[in-house]
């Protein structure tokens, strides 16, 4: 396996928490690189569901190295209860590791998110509203507070005084908002640093020695493709990076200790919050898959919105992550539909188009073109392997394989670890 970053090839929720604690099992590192508690991967393990923000899918084994990288920004609150959750299911969280170069996010950060939200009114992103945005516009602009000046208290407090002397300001000028009590924040993240101190390494220093030492190191991704800040439908994004390349920046790796990319996709399309998503269903085919897939935020329990295959952001994704091969998931949520459409490419100003569309006015003017092909109409959660998988099945994989132009090496049949097949 050695090194591989597995990335969400679609607006994320591909269920790449499945597919990372899949892979987890040959792995002896799990590391996360962005985002933050806006992501929720959802791992099934013999029935039993587990819920993930923060901390990588590979802790549920207890023998794996868990990293959280220096690009992940960090609520420390969240990070606390995840560990509470995890410890009373009896999983230990004893070779967890955070990088001290981490960002925290602050109570502030989550108003600000709040409240320009609120602000937006009709042009709102539709953001998870915990301070993703507004943590990761304080790293950029400089005043951002790491992990490692959480652990130390004057520093934190001199960084602290100087964020909310401007963030109250902005809070109740712009926003005619409650402000933050310096006393208040600085005794309830004094009590953080005390939990989360053990936890705390050079990260980057640690995954070298691993791959020095010739370890399986596997790098899960957070959210999707589409909403990656720069490559993605800005605005409607997140404020971090969901391609692979983002991988070496937010571990700390150089990109020659890559060994592959893996991309993982639904076998239809879904996306939380606004923008627009061309293949999206507004009739009552929608509403089965979403029933059937169960699409339902795991951070916020918002309804996504559903819609069919999309080979044009496949193809896009593939260049822009430079995906070795493709794990699809999902494809017994499409078992007992007599039709899918599979979206080829996009009618834009009469002209059929291919390439993803960089002006998101052009893109919601796209009129996606499909290819029809006959459902399979066959109960596939319990197929272990491709032949076992129905004939009709099997030729709309190679169709995604073909129109996508990238190999599929892992299929998935239900959400259970189990239900999952290799393709040789
Ligand atoms: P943010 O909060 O600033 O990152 O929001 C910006 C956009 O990014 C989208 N986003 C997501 N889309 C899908 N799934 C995500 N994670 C959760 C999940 C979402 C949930 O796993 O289900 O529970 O609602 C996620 N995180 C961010 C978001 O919808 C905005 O469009
Ligand atoms: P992630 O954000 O990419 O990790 O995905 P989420 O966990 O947010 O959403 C994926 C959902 O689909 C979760 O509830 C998974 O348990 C579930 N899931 C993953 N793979 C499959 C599959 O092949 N079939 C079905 N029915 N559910 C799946
Ligand atoms: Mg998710």
């Amino acid at each position: 396996m050695s090194s591989v970053i597995l990335v969400g090839a679609q607006w994320g929720d591909e269920g790449k928490g499945k597919i990372t604690d899949y892979l987890a099992q040959k792995a002896d590192v799990v590391v996360r690189y962005q985002g933050g508690n806006n992501a929720g991967h959802t791992v099934v393990v013999s029935g039993k569901e587990y819920k993930l923000h923060l901390i990588p899918s590979g802790i549920l084994y207890g023998d794996k190295l868990c990293v959280i990288g220096n690009g992940v920004v960090v609520d420390p609150a969240v990070l606390i209860k995840e560990l509470d959750y995890l410890e009373d299911l009896g999983i230990s969280t004893a070779n967890l590791r955070i990088s001290g170069r981490a960002h925290l996010i602050m109570p502030y950060h989550i108003r600000l998110d709040q409240v320009e939200e609120e602000r937006r009114g009709a042009n709102k992103i539709g953001t998870t509203r915990r301070g993703i945005g507004p943590a990761y516009m304080d790293k950029a602009a400089r005043v951002g507070i790491r992990l490692v000046d959480l652990l130390d208290a004057a520093e934190f407090r001199a960084k602290l005084e100087r964020n909310l002397e401007e963030k109250n300001h902005l809070l109740d000028r712009v926003f005619d908002s409650e402000g933050f009590d310096v006393e208040e924040l600085f005794t309830e993240f004094q009590a953080y640093a005390e939990r989360l101190r053990p936890y705390v390494a050079d990260t980057s220093l640690l995954l070298d020695e691993y791959r020095r030492e010739g370890k399986n190191i596997l790098f899960e991704g957070a959210q999707g493709t589409l909403l990656d800040i720069d490559h993605g439908t800005y605005p409607y994004v997140t404020s971090s990076h969901p391609i692979a390349g983002a991988a070496c920046i937010g571990a700390g790796v150089g990109p020659t200790s890559i060994d592959k990319v893996l991309g993982v996709v639904k076998a239809y399309t879904t996306r939380v919050g606004e923008g627009p998503f061309p293949t999206e269903l507004h009739d009552e085919i929608g509403d089965t898959i979403r029933k059937a897939g169960h699409e339902f935020g795991t951070t916020t329990g918002r309804a996504r919105r559903c819609g069919w295959f999309d080979a044009v952001i496949l193809r896009y994704s593939v260049r822009v992550s430079g995906l070795s091969s493709i794990a699809i998931t999902k494809l017994d949520v499409l078992d007992q539909l007599p039709k899918i459409k599979i979206c080829v490419g996009y009618r834009y100003n009469g002209k059929l188009i291919k390439e993803f569309p960089d002006s998101l006015s052009k893109l919601a003017q796209c009129e996606p073109v499909y290819e029809e092909v006959d459902g399979w109409m066959t109960d596939t959660t319990a197929c272990r392997t491709v032949e076992e998988l129905p004939e009709k099945a099997r030729q709309y994989i190679k169709r995604l394989e073909e129109l996508c132009e990238c190999p599929a090496s892992i299929l998935a049949v239900g959400p259970d670890r189990e239900q999952t097949i290799i393709v040789e």
